[in-house]
């Protein structure tokens, strides 16, 4: 038996990728309603207005919008994130099928502007809370335990238009408003907590991450900073309002290796994982590490935290640490090597691995990697570990008979198992649960499309968001519940 009784199998989402109501219950607009479709090869845009009232539109992740910009939704332009997979209206059907497989823990993050629409209310909005407290109880009745996310890439876009989102110190205290209202509001229904989704990819889309239009090295410094303080306050607000609440953050997170023994590859690959281990060492630890602070002095970067601020910090510290794992990366010094990019979860594909396979969309797949991962992030931080994201985008067919032949989710997932379960029974590693992402087929985060599928549930919407929306359990869906009926043991087809 390698995972442990109680062991929380379940599944991921996230509102701006599944919610839809865009405009009910009186919810606000945030950054990712802000954000078009796209697809592989068609670059997902953001929409504002400049002061001399044009229009535009620019891509996503090279979003270098002019200080004055105010972002909006305008006519003419799609924005899958009003639509989702409407969630707002089908969360009885979806968490029935949830519950038909026995999920015992299911993930999905709160959207802030349903709470608070500008993010500066003074009071919350009754209905948003409302809406939430039926999904909780929903969840309840069929045993589940939700696992919320904060914030997973949407800020009220009224925090972005009136000093730069994230950027700006003062999104602090209403960030606190918010935590503060929702932990009161759902103790003893929620349990635990995940502060921010990714908080790393600050540096590769302060769009998507934070709700900031331009990326510099102080931008992403200054996003960070108020984020790993507005993360330590929500361990100590959370704690507070209940000390049985179980709080973590989120990384993106992958195995990174040398492309050879060279030496110099060797240290570029370790440089590269600092990337990720800045923000966990600052949440797990408390402080942050002299090799981030010593690249802010080479970068010109200033940065400097008050008496109050390093306190915040080191009692803030997080109860687990959690983290997405989709792909491993490869790093070189050799210029001609470096030609070979490979794509990968946010940017982060390094160049290409010869060993391994990668999915329709280019990432590797490499289950060894996650059995490193989980070897490092326990070596190095002593906490529990939650893995919150993890599966394959897949091209599924609906067949005419309304089945659903995703072998290759079964393939990918099984094989990860097998990694978590090694990590556990080799290795002593402490697991707490695994929430395989998109469990119900979603939008994609990076491209907006809808036909990179990673569900055990087919959702009838197509990539320009026609479709009736009705769900179909796919082959996985029948695996996935035999999986957890038998935590963990029988991972056979
Ligand atoms: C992670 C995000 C998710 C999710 C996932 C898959 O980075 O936290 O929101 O979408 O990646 O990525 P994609 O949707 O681009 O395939």
């Amino acid at each position: 038996m390698a995972f442990p009784k109680g062991f929380l199998w379940g599944g991921a989402t996230a509102a701006n990728q599944f919610e839809g109501g865009f405009a009910e219950g009186g919810k606000g607009v945030n950054s990712s309603d802000c954000t078009t479709r796209g697809s592989r090869t068609k670059l997902r845009t953001v929409t504002y207005k400049t002061p001399d009232g044009v229009i535009h539109e620019e891509p996503m992740f090279l979003l270098n919008a002019p200080e004055d910009a105010q972002f909006g939704v305008f006519p003419g332009y799609d924005y899958p994130s009003h639509q989702g997979i409407d969630f707002y209206h089908r969360f009885k059907e979806d968490i029935a099928l949830f519950g038909e497989m026995g999920f015992k823990v299911f993930r999905l993050s709160m959207n802030w502007a349903r709470i608070f629409p500008t993010g500066m209310e003074e009071t919350p909005n009754e209905e948003g809370l409302k809406f939430y407290d039926q999904v909780f109880d929903e969840l309840h009745k069929y045993g589940i335990k939700p696992l919320v996310t904060l914030s997973h890439y949407e800020t009220p876009i009224g925090l972005a238009n009136a000093w730069g989102s994230w950027t700006d110190a003062r999104t602090i205290p209403c960030w606190e408003r918010y935590v503060r209202t929702v932990g009161e509001r759902y103790k003893g229904k929620v349990e635990y907590w995940l502060t921010f989704n990714e908080i790393n990819i600050a540096a590769m889309s302060p769009w998507m991450s934070a709700g900031v239009g331009r990326r510099t090295p102080q931008i992403v410094a200054d996003i960070s900073k108020n984020q790993l303080i507005a993360s330590a306050k929500a361990v100590l607000i959370l704690h507070e309002i209940d000390p049985g609440n179980k709080v973590g953050n989120m990384v993106a997170y992958g195995a990174n290796y040398p492309y050879t023994c060279n030496p110099a590859d060797v240290l570029a690959s370790k440089q590269a994982m600092h990337g990720y281990h800045f923000y966990e060492d600052v949440q797990a630890r408390g402080y942050y590490p002299s090799y981030k602070l010593k690249e802010y002095e080479r970068e010109g970067v200033s940065f400097s935290l008050t008496d109050e601020e390093a306190e915040t910090l080191k009692k803030g510290t997080v109860d687990f640490l959690s983290f997405s794992y989709y792909m491993s990366s490869v790093t070189s010094t050799d210029p001609e090597i470096l030609k070979n990019k490979a794509d990968g979860n946010m940017g982060l594909g390094g160049i290409k691995n010869p060993y391994l396979k990668v999915s329709d969309w280019g990432w590797a797949i490499d289950p060894t990697g996650l059995r490193i991962a989980l070897n490092e992030l326990w070596e190095r931080y002593q906490k529990p570990l939650f893995i919150v994201e993890n599966s394959l985008g897949t091209q599924d067919v609906l067949e005419p008979d309304k089945t659903c032949h995703d072998q290759a989710h079964i393939d990918y997932l099984r094989s990860h198992i097998q990694a978590m379960e090694a990590a556990i029974e080799e290795d002593g590693v402490e697991l707490w649960g695994y929430t395989p992402w998109g469990c119900i087929d979603l939008v994609s985060a990076s491209t907006g499309e809808m036909h990179k599928r990673y569900g055990f549930i087919y959702v009838d919407y197509q990539d320009d968001g026609t479709g009736d929306g009705a769900r179909y359990r796919k082959d996985s869906f029948y695996w996935w519940k035999k999986v957890i009926a038998t935590n963990g043991e029988d991972l056979s087809d």
